[in-house]
């Protein structure tokens, strides 16, 4: 289940957080195929809870399953098959996030206190009652019988069992160990596998059992071989939170596909936030500190929707400007694990749900708009982080070092050169002098375009030229907080 099932030339995802599925169709064809994007990761496609909160609908909504039927915030099953077909058409892979811990949470009824579902079916959470026609889900199928209450905040420490059968923040916990419980997630799962997906986002799996997970999984059919070729398995990330001293490890989940690693994200933003320095980052892979697993283990990110919204962040996000864009510059150039890049909506509020046109549309989601360099317009509401110039061109650099290891590793305080064997070269500087050197690149000779400020722009550069000898060397200054990158893709 680690396998990506992206193209091969295309190794980054992006996570198109809480947008439409019109919109992320015309995202694969207009944008993301031309960068070599591989994957999406979309917000969950399941009928959900609908609660106006403060005037708004929160963005958290997705996370409160009220049946499996294909009726969101972000569209019905005709746009959700429609969007499946059209990215992979163009090579773009769809990478679903699943909510199977847990239906809505407690007490939380349709028809009563202004709550109803993004579908039509109807649902009650009320405590003891627990039931959800749409699937069907009646009260036993829950883990209340185990444990009737909340996880509690020393549990993380001291209890998996507590974990994985109490209920996260009060959200009704489904006994994934019954059979008939079982089933229903491999028909949705089936469901998905059916229209084209290439996996999933396990949203939560740190509270679920893995041995329950990979009797569910291994009993989902085979991706589509029309897409993916014969025997191709789904790809499958696990969202465990382990940043050490937890109950449950990430560990746990690396028989049953990769997970989320969270510490590669706490890393690079202390370097980026100058708590600590990028020269000792020259190690960040299996080993590094605790929880870095084999590069097949790992799903790599700075800052995801959850972590971007504490107060403050442990990471950075976009609101740290030039930091923020070294941080995905340097994972997206640094060999390990399958990088997520992030894709947010501006938010002032933890709750905030996305642009939309307010209460008397139902707070219908609406589009991103671009400017001429092909970024997204602030006024829309979308950071589009993904369509930043030096983000977008990191992952045609990615593509272009693709299996390549990092060799002819240079640092300094605050600053981190290496190349990716004769297909790239990157060199970041985080002091507030220029790095100007020869520095051996491995390319084969000729002249590159730097990807930081533009890469190539026809036969020529945005920004600008670096030329490398017969030797592979090349005299490169590196700006004060910025990076260079070339490569293969961006050679004139
Ligand atoms: C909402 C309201 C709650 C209310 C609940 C039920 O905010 O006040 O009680 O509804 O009515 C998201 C939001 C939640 C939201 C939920 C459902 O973040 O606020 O609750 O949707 O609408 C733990 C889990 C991890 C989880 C994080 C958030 O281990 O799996 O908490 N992350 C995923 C998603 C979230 C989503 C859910 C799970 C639920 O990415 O977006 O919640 O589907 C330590 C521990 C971590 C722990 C972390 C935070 O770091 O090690 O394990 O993460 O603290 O508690
Ligand atoms: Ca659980």
């Amino acid at each position: 289940y680690d396998k990506t099932q992206t193209l091969a030339n295309r190794q980054a995802m992006v996570h198109l957080f809480e947008w439409k599925w019109t919109d992320v169709a015309n995202e694969c064809e207009n944008f993301l195929q031309h960068y070599g994007y591989g994957a999406v990761q979309i917000s969950p496609p399941m009928e959900h809870i609908w609660a106006n909160n403060n005037n708004d609908l929160p963005w958290w909504v997705r996370y409160q399953p009220v049946s499996y039927t294909l009726t969101s915030r972000s569209g019905d099953e005709s746009q959700f098959k429609d969007m499946v077909n059209r990215c992979n058409k163009v090579g773009v892979r769809i990478i679903v996030d699943v909510v199977l811990n847990h239906m809505v949470g407690i007490g939380q009824k349709s028809g009563t206190g202004g709550i109803s579902s993004s579908g039509s079916s109807s649902f009650d959470g009320t405590h003891g009652v627990e039931t959800f026609p749409g699937v069907p889900y009646s009260k036993t199928d829950f883990n209340d019988f185990r444990c009737d209450g909340d996880i509690q905040g020393s549990d993380y420490q001291n209890s998996a069992e507590h974990v994985k059968n109490c209920r996260l923040v009060g959200l009704l916990d489904l006994n994934q160990g019954s059979t008939y419980v079982q089933q229903q997630i491999v028909a949705y799962l089936n469901k998905l596998v059916d229209y084209g997906v290439a996996g999933f986002r396990c949203d939560a799996s740190k509270h679920m059992w893995p041995e329950d997970m990979e009797t569910f999984l291994n009993s989902v059919k085979n991706l589509r071989e029309d897409i993916f070729g014969s025997n191709q398995r789904p790809f499958v990330v696990h969202e465990v939170i382990d940043r050490g001293g937890e109950a449950v490890k990430c560990g746990d989940y690396v028989t049953i596909g990769r997970y989320t690693n969270f510490n590669f994200g706490a890393a690079v933003s202390s370097a980026a936030k100058g708590q600590n320095d990028w020269k000792n980052l020259a190690n960040l892979g299996p080993g590094y500190g605790y929880g870095n697993n084999e590069d097949h283990d790992v799903l790599n990110f700075i800052d995801n929707h959850d972590n971007q919204r504490d107060d403050p962040p442990y990471v950075v996000t976009y609101k740290d400007g030039y930091r923020y864009q070294l941080a995905v510059g340097f994972m997206l150039a640094w060999p390990y694990g399958y990088p997520r890049v992030m894709s947010s909506f501006y938010f002032t509020q933890h709750d905030h749900g996305p642009p939309n046109s307010g209460a008397s549309n139902r707070f219908a989601t609406t589009s991103p708009t671009f400017n001429s360099d092909d970024t997204c317009a602030q006024s829309s509401g979308w950071v589009c982080e993904h369509r930043w110039v030096s983000t977008r061109e990191m992952v045609k650099f990615r593509s272009a070092v693709q299996g390549t290891a990092a060799v002819e590793v240079v640092t300094e305080n605050q600053r981190i050169a290496f190349a990716r064997e004769m297909t790239g070269f990157f060199a970041l500087n985080a002091q507030s002098s220029p790095w100007g050197k020869y520095f051996l690149t491995t390319l084969p000779a000729g002249n590159y375009c730097n990807h930081f400020n533009g890469g190539l722009s026809g036969t020529s550069c945005a920004g600008e030229a670096i030329s490398v000898g017969a030797d592979g060397s090349a005299y490169i200054k590196v700006n004060p907080n910025s990076f260079v990158g070339i490569s293969m893709n961006s050679r004139i």
